[in-house]
């Protein structure tokens, strides 16, 4: 199996969610390795000291260390669904909107989901500095299914299953806030074959486990 990039993954992860995603589309196939964050595998951390999942160890050994870094690469490889097949400032303004999902909406979000943690500010008030960039992403999604087009792009996949994190935090709340084509769309990948093959459960690895391929044949 040396011949197969390995895949370190957390099933729940947000960062890992969007590299399998693209992962799947691209048909690129890699050694699933599940992680248990707090029982991480000694190989994990001889591959990338810094213990974040996801993390690829590619066939040359080279090791890619961050979630867009994985999606860039299999998406080089093979991108049938032309999800990086847009012009370069558009794809400039995809790579903006992922920053800000990635530095102060995830900030954001952590504060809101764990807000017991962060006694500093109410609930209430860690759900609202979310809103910001949430409205961007519904302004957007009024005028079109997806957030910059017609069709799914790379920013859409990278930035979904943090929303899907959000909306889970209070599923009530969110059903009645006022993100209608939001809602939309996040329905429309939370349901789809794509994101839902991604969710299948795999068990924690261990060395001498035998290999699990991803995506499956
Ligand atoms: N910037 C990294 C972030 C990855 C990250 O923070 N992953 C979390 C899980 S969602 C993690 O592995 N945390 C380490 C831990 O909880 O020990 C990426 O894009 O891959």
């Amino acid at each position: 199996m040396n011949d197969v990039p390995i895949l370190y993954s957390f099933r729940r992860c947000p960062y890992a969610i969007r590299s399998r995603m693209a992962i799947a589309v691209s048909g690129v196939q890699m050694q699933l390795r599940e992680v248990v964050l707090k029982n991480k595998p000694p190989e994990l951390l001889l591959t990338s000291p810094k213990g974040t999942v996801p993390v690829v160890r590619r066939v040359d050994g080279s090791v890619l260390e961050q979630s867009l870094d994985i999606l860039d690469w299999v998406l080089s490889i093979s991108d049938p669904a032309g999800w990086k097949a847009y012009p370069s400032d558009v794809l400039a303004e995809m790579a903006n909107l992922i920053e800000e999902n990635d530095v102060s909406f995830k900030q954001h979000l952590d504060q809101y989901k764990y807000a017991d943690r962060y006694p500093d500010e109410s609930k209430e008030t860690y759900r609202a500095r979310c809103h910001t960039y949430l409205q961007k992403l519904e302004d957007r999604l009024s005028v079109q299914p997806h957030l910059f087009s017609e069709r799914v792009s790379y920013a859409d996949v990278a930035i979904f299953p943090f929303v899907r994190q959000f909306s889970k935090v209070d599923e009530q709340w969110f059903a009645q806030a006022p993100y209608p084509a939001l809602r939309n769309w996040l329905g429309r990948f939370a349901t789809g074959d794509l994101f839902i093959s991604v969710m299948k459960k795999y068990k924690p690895w261990r060395q001498g486990n035998p290999s699990m391929l991803f995506p499956s044949i």
